[in-house]
Formats: structure tokens, C-alpha cells, sequence
């Protein structure tokens, strides 16, 4: 396989330029202060991660390149499309751009795993109808971990350096699968149980937006760019993070991606998509139906406020701007669908939410994040069910965080395992602190 040569490659002068970093133990590299541990740990540099970076004013850049710069470069599979998400895996993995011959290599080797066993059928089938698709996704992904490779062969002794390989192919395995997965909740509890098989001459995200049965050429596009604008934003995320902490045990890539997923499914994370274009919905009901005035939004935004909820969309932990992953999605609709009363709506917003939460005076940060334009391409495309869209960004999100858990093991990183302190003692520390 290309990937795995490539990454045996890489791995050995990696591991050497750790030992560079290691012989630094001893240096101080940042100051904790007492509001951050109270605050979630906010802005303590605390993990490594090499796939992704996110610059608060700049937003993500995968392996050092934007959002638009991976969209000029990443191989496609025609002139005028989104590129392969299969390309942008291979960029997270290795830190470089991919030939189109490596990516339809890498798209060969996924459509090996490309097919649903029964019994993960016979698993989503055996939970009550009314199950968040997270939890069946969740499930699902759990349920395969009997075929792991990681744990036959740590069974059988292997290596602490050898661990990255079974890593790499429960990662191909698992992501192979996860659009089958997503697609197949999906049509089970919002298409009357009719399946649609996959098309083995589509690539990895235009399959995922095929079997969800939706044959549009543009949403296939749309697929695409949502599967790259999702999938890494560095590992301090609640996913991202859940998935390292999770792996550094040494479990394999089944359970530390189920995991990701429960972290994902929460409304301050991954489920703000479903609040969002739930919100947006609302928004326009209470004006029967129509776009509402700028004046209209500005009031409604504050009647959420004022009730003691957030705005979802908006806000973020790191970003101080407006999140190039919103933007792109924005240029997506301006393209495709500009004179959409939704998209309109979502255009006013962010003329007017930003206003209303300066002067609220709360979030740091009162740009929209990515979350605050998802829904509505989802929408226009007639995927209207709120509570699917935890499952598209998850099918996402697992590409970075199997690329981060993959690195993980290539570097032997240790099982992380921070140290608490009573809140009397820790109280103490602060008194006691300059
Ligand atoms: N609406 C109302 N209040 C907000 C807000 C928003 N959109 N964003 C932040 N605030 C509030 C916080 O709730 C907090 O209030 P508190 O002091 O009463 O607890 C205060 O502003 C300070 O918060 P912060 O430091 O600016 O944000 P944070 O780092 O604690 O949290 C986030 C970040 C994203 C959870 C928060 O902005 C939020 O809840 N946004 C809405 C939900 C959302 O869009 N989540 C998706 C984020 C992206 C993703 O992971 N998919």
C-alpha cells in the first residue's frame, strides 16, 4: 500500500526528531494559572498534535495549509469539484499534498472494507427507533471491535514500535465503513428502511451522499467539502481529545473513536449543527415562515439570551474570528444556492448576532463557527433531519482523529494521565500562588 510505505518512511525521522524535543524535559514551556483549571483547561498548552493547527484569528490550516489552499491542491475527481476527503487523510497522515495516483490507491484499498456485516446491522436493528443516531453510530462503531487488528496482534506480543500498522489498517477498515454506517441509520430511521448499496465507481464522499440518496451532483461536491472542513481542528477539541486519551490506554481504534463520538454528540460540540439550523428554523417560524428583518433577528437573538441559552453557531474556545470552515461553506452557497431564503436568513444572522453578543458581553468570541452554516446546505438538499447531522461531522472528524491516533502510536506517546488536586487543596495552590 502507497500510505503505508510512505509513512515507513516518514516514521523513523519523526521518531528522531522527538528525541530532540525529549532531551528538553526539564524546560518550562507555559504558566497554568488558576483559571484555566477551573475555566476547562482554556488555552493551557498541554498536547502535541501535528496534523492540524488552529490560530485563533486564522482558523484551521491542515499540515500548514488553509482551507482554500486545500482546495486548490488536493487532487479531485473532476476539474470543478470539492477534492477527495481521501486526499486531505493523506495530507493529515504524511504532510504532503497527495498525486491523484495516491489517492485512488488509498480509495482502492477503502472499497476492500466497503460493505456492512450483519451483525452490525443486526446491532443498529436491535435498538429502540427513537435512539439519537449518535448513539446508534457510537454503537455501531464499538460493535466492530472484535475485528480489531490492533488487539489480535497485541495479543499475539507486538512491538510498542510496530503498534502504528494495525493502527493504520483499523483506521482504513473502520473509515471504509463509516459512510455505510452513517448511511444506513440514516435511511432506517428516515427513509422508510430503504437501503441504497454503494457505487463502486464513486469515491469515498460521493458514495456517502449516494447511499444517503441523494443524487445530486452539487450535494456529492457539498459532501465532500463538509467531510474536509470537519475533520481536524487540532486535538484539544472534546472529540479529538476523547479519541487521544482514549487511544493512549492502548485501546484500539473502535473504542477510541466510539468515544470520540459520545463527545462529539454533546450541543456545546459536534451536536451545535442540529441546534443551529433548529434555531434558524425557529427564528423564521416566529416570523410565519418568512426571512425576518435584521431587526426581527436582533430581537429574537436577545429573547434567547435573556432565557438564559446560547446562540449555537456561534462562539468559540479557541477562534476569535469568524471560522474559515464558516466561510467556505458561505462561498458554497453563494455559489449554489444564493437566493435561498434559509441561506438568507443565515446571511442576516451574521450581520446581527455578532452585535448583540459584544454588547451581551459574555462570549469571547462572537463570530459564527462552523456549525453556523452546516445545516442549511444540508437542508437545501433536502437532508432535513436535524438530529442525522451529528453523524455527517462525525464520519468527518473520525479522518483527524484516527490521523492523530495513528502519529500517536508511530511516536510511542505514554498513556496520559494528568493529576488532580482536591478543591481545598487546589484552592490553597491558588492562595498560596503569587
Ligand atoms: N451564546 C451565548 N452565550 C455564549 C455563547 C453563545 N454563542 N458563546 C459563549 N457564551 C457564553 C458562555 O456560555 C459563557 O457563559 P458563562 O460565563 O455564563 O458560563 C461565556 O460566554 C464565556 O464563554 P467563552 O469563554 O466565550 O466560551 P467557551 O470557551 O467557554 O465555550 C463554546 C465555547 C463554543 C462552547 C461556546 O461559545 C458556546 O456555547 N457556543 C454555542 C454552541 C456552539 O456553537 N458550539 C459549537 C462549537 C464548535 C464545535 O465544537 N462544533
Amino acid at each position: 500500500m502507497l500510505l503505508k510505505e510512505k509513512l515507513s518512511a516518514l516514521i523513523p525521522q519523526e521518531r528522531e526528531a522527538l528525541k530532540e524535543i525529549k532531551a528538553l524535559a526539564d524546560k518550562k514551556v507555559d504558566e497554568v494559572k488558576c483559571g484555566q483549571v477551573i475555566g476547562g483547561m482554556r488555552g493551557c498548552k498541554v498536547l502535541v498534535c501535528d496534523t492540524s493547527y488552529l490560530d485563533p484569528y486564522e482558523g484551521i490550516r491542515f499540515r500548514g495549509y488553509t482551507i482554500p489552499e486545500v482546495q486548490k491542491l488536493l487532487p479531485k475527481p473532476g476539474e470543478n469539484d470539492e477534492p477527495y476527503p481521501l486526499g486531505l487523510w493523506w495530507l493529515l497522515l504524511t504532510g504532503e499534498i497527495p498525486t491523484k495516483e495516491e489517492v485512488l490507491s488509498l480509495e482502492e484499498e477503502f472499497k476492500k472494507y466497503a460493505y456492512l456485516p450483519q451483525y452490525v446491522i443486526d446491532v443498529l436493528r436491535a435498538m429502540p427507533a427513537d435512539s439519537h443516531p449518535m448513539a446508534m453510530f457510537s454503537t455501531a462503531i464499538v460493535a466492530m471491535e472484535r475485528e480489531s487488528q490492533f488487539r489480535k496482534r497485541y495479543d499475539e506480543g507486538m512491538t510498542k514500535a510496530e503498534m502504528w500498522e494495525p493502527m493504520l489498517e483499523d483506521s482504513i477498515r473502520l473509515l471504509a465503513r463509516l459512510p455505510l454506517i452513517a448511511a444506513y441509520i440514516y435511511r432506517r430511521k428516515y427513509k422508510e428502511d430503504v437501503h441504497i448499496p454503494a457505487d463502486p465507481n464513486e469515491d469515498w464522499g460521493g458514495n456517502f451522499a449516494h447511499m444517503m440518496g441523494v443524487e445530486n451532483p452539487e450535494y456529492k461536491n457539498l459532501m465532500r467539502l463538509y467531510l474536509i472542513l470537519h475533520s481536524d481542528h487540532e486535538s484539544g477539541n472534546v472529540s479529538a481529545h476523547t479519541g487521544h486519551l482514549v487511544a493512549s490506554a492502548l485501546s484500539d481504534v473502535y473504542y477510541a473513536i466510539s468515544a470520540a463520538m459520545d463527545g462529539l454528540a454533546g450541543p456545546l460540540h459536534g451536536l451545535a449543527n442540529q441546534e443551529c439550523l433548529k434555531w434558524i428554523l425557529n427564528l423564521m417560524d416566529h416570523f410565519g415562515g418568512r426571512t425576518p428583518t435584521k431587526e426581527e433577528i436582533e430581537k429574537y437573538a436577545w429573547d434567547t439570551l435573556n432565557s438564559g441559552r446560547v446562540i449555537p453557531g456561534y462562539g468559540h474556545a479557541v477562534l476569535r474570528k469568524t471560522d474559515p470552515r464558516y466561510t467556505a461553506q458561505r462561498e458554497f452557497a453563494l455559489k449554489y444556492l444564493p437566493d435561498d431564503p434559509i441561506f438568507k436568513t443565515v446571511s442576516n444572522i451574521y450581520e446581527v448576532v455578532p452585535e448583540v453578543l459584544k454588547q451581551h458581553g459574555k462570549a469571547k468570541n462572537p463570530w459564527p463557527n462552523v456549525d453556523a452554516h452546516s445545516g442549511v446546505l444540508q437542508y437545501y438538499y433536502g437532508v432535513r433531519e436535524f438530529d442525522f447531522y451529528t453523524v455527517l461531522f462525525g464520519v468527518s472528524r473520525a479522518l483527524g482523529i484516527t490521523a492523530q491516533i495513528i502519529w500517536d502510536r508511530a511516536l510511542g506517546y505514554p498513556i496520559e494521565r494528568p493529576k488532580s488536586v482536591t478543591r481545598q487543596m487546589f484552592k490553597e495552590l491558588a492562595e498560596n500562588a503569587e
